[in-house]
């Protein structure tokens, strides 16, 4: 890059949007900002307190207060295994309503960019490893992600014809499961590793077995939430193709969720027993991506160990219980 671009770069107004700001991406998107915030930048963070984006005059209403020139589209519903399996049309219709306002707003008021999430459980159940990018419409998605899933394939349908017909600059980044500070950490609705979490605190407290649910068996790739913060800030700053990427941990760093538990318990000092449930659904038994393009524009990134991020998170969660999500 000359030094010309690079001061350019520097000098271009970037007025970043980033919807779903108080979720646990958002939370980590806030620290990681005041980290790296650049001059030319001013970032604003909302939450359904600020706007409910399933109603399209209050999205227009946000939008139009703030005029941001980059999006970072961040807000949904979320959730584990069984939230998305129990609340499956709720999920695909709050999803597609937030999406297809927000999508409508942004060509609207023209923005310079939009980035949104996808997710690696969206992507075919019956596939060949490792996934990349262009198989999303090979196939179904695994059922216990019906709804969740065909909203987040909706916004790669969106980005591709909103880009073809408005000429709109739309792209989705594909996380893999993360997990970190903020999360939700309900027994019910959390993801795995929240949701282990808080059950290992409450078998700590009360002294009774760990009860993990299926057979401890599935693969999983799972990302700290500041190191996929810190790449979602350099897809909003750098990334430009029509395509979307995949923003993952490497493939020889995916664990199975019986060595996950292994982590989790030694982190947190539970010496009690282990015993897995497989009553309880294993979900999909791996969605492994490869990182092959991430790694073309960032070989030398360095994602946290798994076992630092896990004890990072469980202080996160014993400092701030009477607040967290559970
Ligand atoms: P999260 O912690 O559940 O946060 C969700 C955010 O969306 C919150 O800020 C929430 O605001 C906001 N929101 C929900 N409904 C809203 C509405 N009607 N109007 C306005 N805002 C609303 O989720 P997350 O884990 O940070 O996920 C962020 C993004 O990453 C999502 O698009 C998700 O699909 C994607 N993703 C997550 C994972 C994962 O493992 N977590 C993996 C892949 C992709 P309130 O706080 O006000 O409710
Ligand atoms: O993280 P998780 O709920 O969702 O479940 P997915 C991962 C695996 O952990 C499954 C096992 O095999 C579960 O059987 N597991 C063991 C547990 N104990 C528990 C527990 O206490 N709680 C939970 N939740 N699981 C997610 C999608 O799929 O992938 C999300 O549901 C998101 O929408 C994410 O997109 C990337 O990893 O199966």
């Amino acid at each position: 890059m000359t030094l010309h671009t690079a001061a350019a770069i520097m000098e271009e107004k970037m007025k970043i949007l980033v919807t779903g700001g108080s979720g646990m991406v958002g939370y980590a998107l806030q620290k990681v900002v005041k980290e790296k915030k650049r001059p030319n930048e001013e970032w604003i963070f909302i939450s359904s307190k600020d706007a409910d984006l399933r109603e399209m005059h209050e999205t227009r209403a946000i939008f139009e207060k703030y005029m941001p020139t980059h999006v970072i589209h961040l807000a949904a519903i979320v959730g584990g295994v069984f939230k998305n399996m129990k609340h499956t049309c709720d999920i695909l219709l709050t999803n597609q309503r937030i999406n297809l306002n927000v999508y409508q707003v942004c060509k609207e008021i023209k923005v310079k960019k939009l980035v949104s999430c996808l997710s690696t459980c969206v992507f075919p159940d019956k596939i060949t490893y490792p996934i990349t990018e262009s198989m999303l419409h090979d196939g179904p998605p695994h059922p216990s992600n019906f709804g969740y899933s065909f909203a987040k394939r909706s916004i790669d349908a969106m980005n591709k014809c909103y880009r073809r017909q408005y000429g709109c600059p739309f792209v989705s980044v594909i996380p893999t499961s993360i997990y970190g500070p903020n999360d939700i950490f309900s027994v019910e609705d959390a993801h795995v590793i929240p949701g282990l979490i808080n059950k290992v605190r409450m078998c700590k407290s009360v002294n009774t077995p760990l009860v993990v649910w299926g057979t401890g068996k599935p693969l999983r790739q799972f990302i700290f939430s500041y190191d996929l913060a810190k790449l979602v800030m350099w897809a909003i700053r750098e990334y430009d193709e029509e395509e979307n990427i995949f923003l993952s941990v490497d493939e020889e760093d995916e664990i199975s969720i019986r060595e996950l538990v292994q982590i989790i318990v030694e982190e947190y000092g539970f010496k009690g027993e282990v015993v897995f449930d497989d009553t309880k659904t294993d979900g999909q038994y791996k969605k492994t991506v490869s990182t092959a393009k991430l790694r073309k524009y960032l070989p030398d990134f360095k994602f946290t160990p798994i076992r630092e991020g896990i004890r990072e998170t469980i202080q996160w969660f014993e400092e701030n219980y009477d607040i967290a999500r559970i």
